[in-house]
């Protein structure tokens, strides 16, 4: 049955099925943490936009600012309850960019050429920013500064750490770990963690 026809069940649980409360919030990743040059940082938008978007570490710092608390959840099977996160909310990069009406995907851009997808109607939900900053004070290289991708509503995978840019699409394209097996809807509450066959 594809993953996107199951029912969220009734269920009164904090936690989706399958996940353990962790107090840290560990760190988990691929690949080497990339330095941040503040000088040479730049934030692009483009693909199917009105227009394309190349933004300082400065001016991507004088957008306004969102706060987040939300519960993290990673598909390996730990979840950290209430992350306080603040920065730019999706929405916000979408309005600057004016996407063309046929580009209702998104492929979003880190640091080594990790990438994830998202539909666009996910990412300009509320809850959706690019964090600066976590727990009150900026984001930690580990952690995915100095601009990670939230997600609350899908698997942590989405969640992109260290994002350099997003493009506007008018097919889906996989990300990294969605390119790999793992669902591309990622939906906690389903147990939605593997690309179904076929
Ligand atoms: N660039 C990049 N972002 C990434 C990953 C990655 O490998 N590379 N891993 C993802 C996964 S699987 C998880 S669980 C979270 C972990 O975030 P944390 O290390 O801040 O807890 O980052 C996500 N973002
Ligand atoms: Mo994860």
């Amino acid at each position: 049955m594809p993953s996107s026809r199951k029912k969220r069940p009734f269920s009164l649980e904090r936690v989706p099925p399958g996940q353990g409360i962790t107090q840290g919030l560990p760190i988990l990743h691929i690949g080497p943490v990339p330095a941040f040059h503040p000088e040479s940082w730049d934030f692009r938008v483009g693909g199917l936009v009105g227009s394309n978007l190349v933004l300082s570490w400065e001016e991507f710092n004088r957008l306004p600012m969102v706060t987040v608390t939300a519960d993290f959840h990673c598909v390996t099977g730990w979840s950290r309850l209430d992350v306080a996160w603040e920065g730019v909310a999706f929405s916000t990069i979408a309005s600057l960019a004016c996407p063309a009406p046929e580009a209702q995907f998104v492929l979003v851009h880190a640091e080594h050429g990790y990438t994830t997808n998202l539909p666009l109607s996910d990412l300009k939900q509320d809850d959706v920013l690019l964090a600066l900053k976590l727990e009150g004070r900026p984001l930690e290289a580990e952690h995915g500064g100095p601009l990670r991708l939230v997600v609350p509503k899908k698997y942590a995978y989405k969640a992109a750490k260290w994002v350099r840019g997003v493009e506007f699409l008018r097919e889906e394209v996989l990300g990294y770990w969605e390119a790999r097996g793992y669902s591309n809807t990622a939906d906690p509450w389903t147990e939605d963690r593997y690309s179904s066959p076929g």
